[in-house]
C-alpha cells in the first residue's frame, strides 16, 4: 500500500512550481540569523549572495530563515523576523527556483506568501494560532509540516517517547488530516520527521531506520540531518566538521525514502546523490 499510494505522488504543488520529485531533491538551507546553530552571522547581501552560490552548487530549492530553532534558542519578534526574512526573500524569488520560508508564525506565513513566497516549512507544523488558516488562504503554496516535541526552549530537555516512530507517524497524519480539513490538497504537503526536534540520538537514529514507515501516510518526506548534534555524537566532531557525516546520513535518508533533503553542504550533497542516481539507489 505505500509504495502505490507514494507513486501515484511524486510531485510537491508549490506557489510558482510543480516539484518533480523522481530525483531527489536538495533544499538548500539559507539563515538570515545571528544566532543559527551552525551558520548564523549572515543577513542581507551576505545571504543573497549565499543564495547564488547554493544554486550554483546545485541546490534545487531554497529555504530561508529568520529565526534559529536550534536547541534553547528564544523566539524573535515578528518584526524582527520580518526584517530580516522579507529583503533576502524578494531577492531570491528572482533567482527561478522554488523559495521555501522557515516559520512558525502566522503572521510571517501572511507576508511572505503575500510576496510571493512559494512554502511555507513550518517545525511546528501550523499549530500556532491562525497559521493553518494562514496557509489555508493561499490557493497553491507549498508546505512542510514538522514534528516536534515540546519548543526549542525545552525541547531537549529528556525527551521520551514509547515508540517514537509510531507517534511522530501518528502526528504527521492529525496534521495532515487538519490540513485536509481546512481544504489544503494534499499534493501541497510534505512531511517531516524533524530530527533533533525533541528527540535523543537514538530516538533520531530510530526514526531513520524505520523511515520508510512514514511513507504509509502517502506524502514526500523531507528530512533534516544537516550538521545536526546527533551527527555529532556519533562521530566527536564539532558542528564545523560535519560536512561528511551530513552527506551521509542525507544518503541514507533517500535510500529510506525521502525525496527533499534539507542541508547546508550542498555542492558535497548533490555530488554524492549524483553518484547514487548513477548507480539507480534513488528511486523512491
Ligand atoms: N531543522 C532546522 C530548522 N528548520 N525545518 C525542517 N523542515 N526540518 C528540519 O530538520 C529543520 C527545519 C534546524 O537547523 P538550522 O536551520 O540549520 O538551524 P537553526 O534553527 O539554528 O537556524
Amino acid at each position: 500500500m505505500c509504495a502505490l499510494s507514494f507513486l501515484s505522488t511524486m510531485f510537491w504543488q508549490t506557489t510558482r512550481f510543480r516539484i518533480d520529485l523522481d530525483r531527489p531533491q536538495v533544499m538548500g538551507i539559507v539563515n538570515v540569523t545571528p544566532d543559527s546553530f551552525s551558520d548564523g552571522g549572515r543577513s542581507g547581501d551576505a545571504a543573497i549572495a549565499h543564495c547564488e552560490r547554493l544554486l550554483a552548487e546545485g541546490a534545487d530549492l531554497l529555504d530561508l530563515g529568520g529565526e534559529s530553532t536550534r536547541p534553547g534558542s528564544q523566539p524573535v519578534s515578528v518584526e524582527e523576523e520580518l526584517a530580516r526574512v522579507l529583503p533576502v526573500l524578494d531577492a531570491a524569488l528572482k533567482l527561478g527556483c522554488p523559495v521555501s520560508i522557515d516559520t512558525n508564525k502566522a503572521e510571517v506565513m501572511r507576508a511572505v506568501l503575500a510576496r510571493g513566497a512559494d512554502i511555507v516549512n513550518d517545525i511546528n507544523a501550523l499549530q500556532a494560532p491562525g497559521a493553518l488558516d494562514a496557509v489555508a488562504a493561499h490557493p497553491n503554496c507549498g508546505i512542510c509540516l514538522m514534528h516536534m516535541r515540546g519548543d526549542p526552549a525545552t525541547m531537549q530537555q529528556r525527551p521520551r517517547y514509547d515508540d517514537v516512530l509510531r507517534e511522530v507517524r501518528e502526528f504527521l497524519e492529525e496534521r495532515l488530516r487538519a490540513c485536509q480539513a481546512s481544504g489544503i490538497a494534499s499534493e501541497r504537503i510534505a512531511l517531516d520527521p524533524g530530527i533533533g526536534f525533541g528527540k535523543s540520538v537514538e530516538h533520531n537514529l530510530d526514526l531513520l531506520r524505520r523511515q520508510r514507515e512514514l511513507l504509509v501516510l502517502g506524502r514526500p518526506l523531507l528530512a533534516g540531518w544537516s550538521r545536526k548534534s546527533t551527527l555529532g555524537a556519533i562521530t566527536g566532531r564539532d558542528v564545523s566538521q560535519r560536512q561528511a557525516a551530513s552527506v551521509a546520513a542525507a544518503l541514507a535518508a533517500v535510500l529510506a525514502g525521502a525525496r527533499i533533503v534539507r542541508v547546508h553542504d550542498v555542492a558535497a550533497t548533490v555530488d554524492a546523490l549524483k553518484v547514487w542516481t548513477a548507480l539507480g539507489l534513488t528511486r523512491g
